[in-house]
């Protein structure tokens, strides 16, 4: 299994979040990415190198995914925050106003100048700091997406793309939950690009897929599943529910798997048989996994009970669906037990095929 890391990543370094109303400093943090690397080297699970894709080509593979004013906004967020007041160059920028808007409240179709308004409009949480390098970050993420589909459509079992900040709670123009462009959507549609028929993609992170979920839910082509804690009690609370089964021509192509906050491994891998017979259901061809390792018991914001060697036993699982499949980082704030978590998932995967 190859894996494509984004030199990138320690760009986008969020200094403080809101977080039971005050700033804290951020939990997803340059260090998980490192903690990955550094077990990675210690039990290598194949090559190891940075994504080359032509800008061209990773620019048409986001576009594909996120809508042109969200990518033009986030594009450009930065150069307009320090131009609004050169002292922002030492702040990040958070957002604080939302136009709620369903189904007669605020508008969204018309695009604010004020900065502050557009900060929100294209977000959906207080959590996430958009920074300096956050863009240059998050696009270096991409292109590892990018280059891990490439390598399924060349024909390879399986492919690791690992970075950060993480992707699945992006949607088509918003971001929030720590992520900004959303890796797992744009390897998956890669994929179908690319000639195959049909993608599942099973989230494994503990919060629910919400960006992925929303990216898909009106299409029949990408099953999305998602096993997480329940969001009547869990982040991101308003969406993730049992009985949200896309709609229109994806009417039956979306899966939630939620589960109570205190959730131990054997009740989990339950979930896991569910969600994994729904991928052979759907006669996948190909299978993203956005790997998620705040299931772990250890973990600080999360509330499941994964002990680490549970890890291998859900890459074995993985492996059964005999798919080629394609792995994003996700979750995971137990920052020195990330690494191990990771890589157990990923060896037990490898050893199974
Ligand atoms: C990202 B991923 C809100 C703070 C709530 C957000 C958790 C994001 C998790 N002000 N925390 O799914 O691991
Ligand atoms: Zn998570």
């Amino acid at each position: 299994m190859k894996t494509f890391h984004n030199p990138h990543h320690t760009l986008h370094q969020g200094r403080e979040e809101m977080f039971r109303g005050r700033l804290v400093p951020c939990h997803e943090v340059p260090a998980r990415l490192d903690f990955v690397l550094t077990e990675l080297q210690r039990r290598p699970l194949g090559a190891l190198e940075a994504p080359t894709v032509s800008d061209a080509e990773l620019d048409k593979a986001i576009a594909r995914v996120h809508s042109a004013r969200y990518l033009e906004f986030l594009a450009g967020a930065w150069a307009e925050w320090v131009a609004m007041d050169p002292a922002n160059a030492q702040r990040d920028a958070l957002p604080s106003v939302w136009p709620l808007g369903n189904p007669h409240g605020f508008r969204t179709d018309v695009l604010p100048h004020n900065f502050a308004a557009r900060l929100g409009l294209f977000s959906f949480d207080s959590g996430s700091p958009l920074t300096a390098g956050t863009w240059a970050a998050a696009r270096g993420g991409a292109a590892c997406a990018l280059a891990a589909a490439n390598e399924l459509l060349a024909g390879e079992r399986s492919a690791f793309a690992l970075s950060r900040p993480p992707g699945h709670h992006a949607g088509p123009d918003f971001f929030g939950g720590y992520c900004f462009l959303n890796n797992a959507a744009i390897a998956a549609q890669v994929l179908r690009d690319g000639g195959l028929a049909r993608v599942a993609v099973l989230d494994v992170d503990y919060h629910h897929g919400n960006g992925t979920q929303t990216i898909f839910y009106e299409r029949g082509d990408v099953l999305t599943v998602s096993i997480h804690g329940d969001p009547a009690t869990e982040y991101p609370f308003f969406l993730g529910h049992s009985d949200e089964r896309g709609a229109g021509a994806g009417k039956g192509f979306n899966l939630n798997l939620p589960l109570p906050r205190g959730t131990r491994f054997d009740t989990w891998h339950v979930a896991l048989e569910r969600a994994l017979e729904a991928v052979a259901a759907f006669k996948a061809d190909a299978l993203v996994v956005p790997m998620g390792l705040d299931t772990f018991e250890g973990d600080p914001i999360s509330g499941f009970m994964l002990k680490s060697d549970d890890y291998f036993v859900v890459g074995e699982a993985l492996a059964g669906a005999g798919l080629p499949t394609l792995f994003t980082f996700e979750g995971g704030y137990a920052v020195d037990a990330v690494g191990t978590n990771a890589v157990n998932l990923l060896e037990g995967f490898n050893r199974a095929v």
